[in-house]
C-alpha cells in the first residue's frame, strides 16, 4: 500500500490504498518503515508524501473502528515525520481529511493543488481528531479558526488553507513533481524544518482572549444540541492552549477515548455507511448510461418550486420557471431574489452574485418554453387531476429525451406517468421544505421508470448537493407515511390527557428539532381546512374556527408573542382540548413522558417494517437516511430503524402488545417486526 520511489535525492512515499487512501493497517506499516528508511539512507535529503488515485489520505479507516488498532499507531508515524532531520513535504490533492490532514500537519511543509480540500470531519462521526489534530491545527490556523473547523467538520478549499497558513503553496502542473521541486528548494535554500508542535504565537493570541471558548460554545449550542463530540473537541483545543504539546496530546487521547466506543459514535459511524449504501440501487449498475442534464425546468413557483429552482441555479444549471400567470411568477421570483439577497447580506456571496444567479432563471407563463429543457420538475398544487393534466401538457411540449419529474408528496406516480406517452421517463423527485436547504430527496421509482432515468435523477440530485434515496410508490412514500403514524398518536395523546407542549417537549428532548404541534403551527393549521364545511369535527377544526391558524395568525396550538415570535402554552387551548375530549366521552388521565415517546416512535417503527416488507424502501438503513435528512431525526440516534434495533425489537413488540390490550384496534404489529423480534434479530441484521 506504500512504496518508496526515489527522484534523485528526494524520496517519495507513495500511498496507494483505493478508494480514498485511508490509513489502514498496511498503510501505517508502509509509512512507518518508509520513514525509517528515509532516516537511515544517506543518499536521501528530503521526503514527499504523495498519494495515487483520486485523493490524498482521507482519514483513518473507519472500517477498523470498534476493534483495537494494530501497531504502528499513526501518532508514532507522525512523530517520526515531525522529528525527521530531513524535510518532509505533504503533496495534497483531492481531500486531506481527518487522520490524513493530521499526518500532513506533522510534515514540515504542505503544498496542494488548487481544488484540494482540507478538513477535520471527525465530529460528524461522533469523535474528535485524535491524531494530534486538536493540538496542531490551532497552532497553525489559530484557535478561532480551529474551533470552527473542528466542531463544524466542514473542509476548506486550498485558497482558504493558504490564507490561514494551513498550506505553504498552491502548486500547478504535476503535483508529485512540484512537491519534489519544493522539497529541493527547502534543502537548497536551507529553510528551517517547521515543527508545528513548536509554534506558539497563535496560542499566545488566544490566551489573551479568555472568552473565546465560551463564545464558541454559545455560537454552536443550537446546532450541536444533544451531541457529545463537539464539547470534547472544544476541551481538547482548550488543552492545546493551556498545556504543553505532549500533555495536550495525552488530554486529546482521554477526550477521544470518552467518545470512540460510545453510543453516539457508533450510531454516527453506522449512519456514515448508511448514507453511502443508499446511493446504490441493486438492479441499477454503476455503468448505467446517464442522460445529459444541462438545463432544467420547474413548473409552479410556489413554496417548493422556487426552492427547487434555486437548487438548480446553485449548481450552475440554468432554469426555466413557469407559472400560470404573471403575478404568481413575479411573486415567486421575488421570494427567490429575497432569499439570495439575505445570503448576500450575511456575507455568503456578493450582490453581483445575486444578479448572476437570478440571471440563470428564465421566468415564463408559457410551458412551451420548456421545449429545450433536459428535465422538468413539476411543483403545482397537490391535486391528481391537475397533475395529470399538466403532465399530459409537458409530454407534448418537452423534447423526446426530457425527464418529467413530480414533486408530489403523496400521489400515485404511476397514475401521473400514465398520463404521458413516456412513462419510462417519469418519476418522483420529492424535495423537502425549504427545498433549497433540506438535503433529502426521495426519488420515487415508478413501475415503468427506466434505469437510465432513475440513475440520472440520482446523479443529478447529488450534483445539487442533495442526499437522494430511492423509494417505491405508495401514499406518502417513506417519510410522510411514517410521519402520519406519529401524527395519529400525537392527536390522540392530547385528547387522552397530555398537552401539546408535553408531546412537543418529549420529542424535542429526544433530539428532534420540534414536535408535531409546533410543526403544525409553523405550517399553518388551515392547510386543507375549509371554513364553509368546518363543523368542529376535529380539534384542528375547532382551533381554526376560533381563528387560531398557527404562527401566521399569532396563535394555534400555542400563542406567539407578536414581537419575539416566542411560543407559550395557552390556557384557552387547554380548555378547548378538555371540552373536546369531554364531548367525545374521553376521560383524561395522567400520561407519562415514556408513554408519549413510545406512542410517537413505535408506530413509526412499525410502519417502517411494513414499508420494508412491501419493498417501498430497499433497506432499513435507507429509512434512517430519510429521517435524518428530511425530518431532523437526531443523527446520534442513527435513525428510527437503528433506534429500534438499539432498544431491541422485543421491547417494541412487547409495548405494542400492551397498547393493543389497552386500546384495541390499530395496534397490530407488522409481521416483519414480530418475526424479527421472535428470532432475536434487528432490522439491520436482517
Ligand atoms: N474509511 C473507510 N472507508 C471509507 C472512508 C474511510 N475513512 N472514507 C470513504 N470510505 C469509503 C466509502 O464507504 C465508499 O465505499 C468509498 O470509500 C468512497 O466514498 C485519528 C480517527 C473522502 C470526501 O471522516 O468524507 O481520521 O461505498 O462514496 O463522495 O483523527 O468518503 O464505495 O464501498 O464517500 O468521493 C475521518 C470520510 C476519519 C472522511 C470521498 N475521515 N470520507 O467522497 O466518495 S476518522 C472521514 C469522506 C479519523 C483520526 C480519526 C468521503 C470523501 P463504497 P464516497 P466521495
Ligand atoms: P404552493 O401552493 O406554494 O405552490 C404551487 C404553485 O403552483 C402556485 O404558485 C400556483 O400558482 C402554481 N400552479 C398551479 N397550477 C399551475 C399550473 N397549471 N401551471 C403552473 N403553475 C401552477 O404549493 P407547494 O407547497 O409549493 O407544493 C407544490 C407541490 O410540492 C405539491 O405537490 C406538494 O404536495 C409538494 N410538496 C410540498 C411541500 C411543502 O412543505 N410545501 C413539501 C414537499 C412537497
Amino acid at each position: 500500500m506504500v512504496t518508496l520511489e526515489e527522484r534523485g535525492v528526494v524520496a517519495v512515499l507513495v500511498v496507494d490504498n483505493p478508494p480514498v487512501n485511508a490509513l489502514s493497517h498496511g498503510v501505517r506499516i508502509g509509512l512507518y518503515e518508509g520513514m525509517k528508511r528515509i532516516a537511515a539512507d544517506d543518499s536521501i535529503q528530503a521526503a514527499v508524501l504523495w498519494c495515487r488515485g483520486r485523493t490524498f489520505i482521507a482519514g483513518a479507516d473507519i472500517r477498523e473502528f470498534g476493534r483495537p488498532r494494530e501497531d504502528p499507531q499513526t501518532n508514532e508515524i507522525r512523530s517520526l515525520m515531525e522529528s525527521s532531520k530531513k524535510p518532509v513535504v505533504a503533496a495534497i490533492h483531492g481531500t486531506a481529511l481527518g487522520g490524513g490532514l493530521e499526518t500532513a500537519m506533522a510534515c514540515h511543509y504542505r503544498v496542494a493543488v488548487e481544488d484540494a480540500r482540507l478538513g477535520l470531519p471527525e465530529v460528524k462521526i461522533g469523535i474528535l481528531p485524535g491524531g494530534g489534530g486538536t493540538q496542531r491545527l490551532p497552532r497553525i490556523v489559530g484557535v478561532r479558526k480551529a474551533l470552527e473547523m473542528i466542531t463544524g467538520g466542514e473542509p476548506i478549499g486550498a485558497q482558504e488553507a493558504l490564507e490561514n497558513g494551513l498550506i505553504d503553496e498552491i502548486v500547478e502542473g504535476e503535483l508529485c513533481a512540484a512537491a519534489a521541486a519544493f522539497a529541493l528548494r527547502v534543502v537548497g535554500e536551507g529553510w528551517p524544518l517547521k515543527r508545528v508542535r513548536d509554534l506558539e504565537d497563535k496560542l499566545a493570541e488566544a490566551r489573551a482572549e479568555p472568552g473565546i471558548f465560551d463564545d464558541h460554545r454559545r455560537r454552536i449550542a443550537r446546532k450541536t444540541r444533544g451531541f457529545r463530540a463537539p464539547e470534547n473537541c472544544i476541551r481538547a483545543i482548550e488543552a492545546a492552549v493551556s498545556l504543553p504539546f505532549e500533555e495536550g496530546l495525552r488530554r486529546e487521547q482521554e477526550l477521544s477515548a470518552e467518545l470512540v466506543n460510545g453510543e453516539q459514535a457508533k450510531a454516527q459511524r453506522y449512519y456514515f455507511f448508511a448514507e453511502r449504501a443508499a446511493q446504490k440501487v441493486p438492479d441499477v449498475p454503476k455503468e448505467t448510461p446517464l442522460r445529459t442534464i444541462e438545463s432544467a425546468g420547474v413548473l409552479g413557483a410556489g413554496t417548493m418550486g422556487g426552492g427547487i429552482a434555486m437548487n438548480f441555479v446553485n449548481a450552475g444549471i440554468p432554469v426555466t420557471l413557469v407559472e400560470v400567470e404573471e403575478s404568481a411568477l413575479e411573486r415567486g421570483l421575488a421570494v427567490v431574489r429575497r432569499n439570495y439577497e439575505r445570503s448576500a447580506s450575511r456575507g455568503r456571496f456578493s450582490m453581483d452574485e445575486v444578479e448572476r444567479r437570478m440571471g440563470l432563471i428564465r421566468g415564463s407563463v408559457d410551458t412551451g418554453d420548456f421545449a429545450d429543457c433536459d428535465i422538468v420538475v413539476e411543483a403545482v398544487f397537490e391535486n391528481m387531476d391537475l397533475k395529470k393534466r399538466v403532465f399530459a401538457g409537458l409530454d407534448d411540449v418537452c423534447g423526446d429525451n426530457a425527464i418529467l419529474a413530480s414533486n408530489t408528496s403523496y400521489l400515485d406516480v404511476n397514475e401521473i406517468a400514465a398520463a404521458t406517452s413516456r412513462p419510462e421517463a417519469v418519476l418522483g423527485t420529492h424535495f423537502f421544505s425549504p427545498a433549497n436547504v433540506m438535503k433529502l430527496v426521495e426519488i420515487v421509482r415508478g413501475e415503468k421508470t427506466s434505469k437510465e432515468v432513475l440513475a440520472t435523477a440520482m446523479s443529478l440530485a447529488k450534483r445539487l448537493g442533495k442526499v437522494p434515496v430511492v423509494v417505491g410508490v405508495c401514499n406518502g412514500f417513506v417519510g410522510n407515511r411514517m410521519l402520519a403514524q406519529r401524527r395519529v398518536q400525537a392527536d390522540r395523546l392530547i385528547l387522552e390527557g397530555a398537552l401539546p407542549w408535553d408531546v412537543d417537549r418529549v420529542l424535542y428532548d429526544f433530539g428532534l428539532p420540534m414536535g408535531p404541534f409546533a410543526m403544525s403551527d409553523l405550517a399553518g393549521l388551515d392547510i386543507g381546512w375549509d371554513r364553509e364545511s368546518s363543523a368542529g369535527r376535529t380539534l384542528r377544526e375547532v382551533l381554526c374556527e376560533r381563528g387560531r391558524l398557527g404562527q401566521k395568525s399569532g396563535s394555534g396550538y400555542y400563542t406567539y408573542d407578536p414581537d419575539t415570535r416566542k411560543s407559550s402554552p395557552d390556557p384557552e387551548v387547554e380548555s378547548v382540548i378538555s371540552d373536546f375530549a369531554a364531548a367525545q366521552g374521553i376521560v383524561r388521565r395522567q400520561i407519562s413522558d415514556d408513554e408519549i415517546l413510545a406512542r410517537c416512535t413505535y408506530p413509526m417503527i412499525n410502519e417502517g417494517a411494513k414499508i420494508l416488507e412491501e419493498g417501498i424502501a430497499l433497506r432499513a438503513s435507507d429509512i434512517d437516511v430519510i429521517w435524518v435528512n428530511g425530518y431532523g431525526w437526531p443523527l446520534y440516534r442513527g435513525g428510527p430503524m437503528y433506534y429500534a434495533d438499539s432498544i431491541g425489537l422485543q421491547t417494541v413488540v412487547a409495548a405494542y402488545d400492551g397498547f393493543r390490550d389497552q386500546f384495541g384496534e390499530g395496534w397490530e404489529t407488522a409481521p416483519l417486526l414480530r418475526r424479527l423480534a421472535e428470532q432475536g434479530r434487528g432490522f439491520l441484521d436482517s
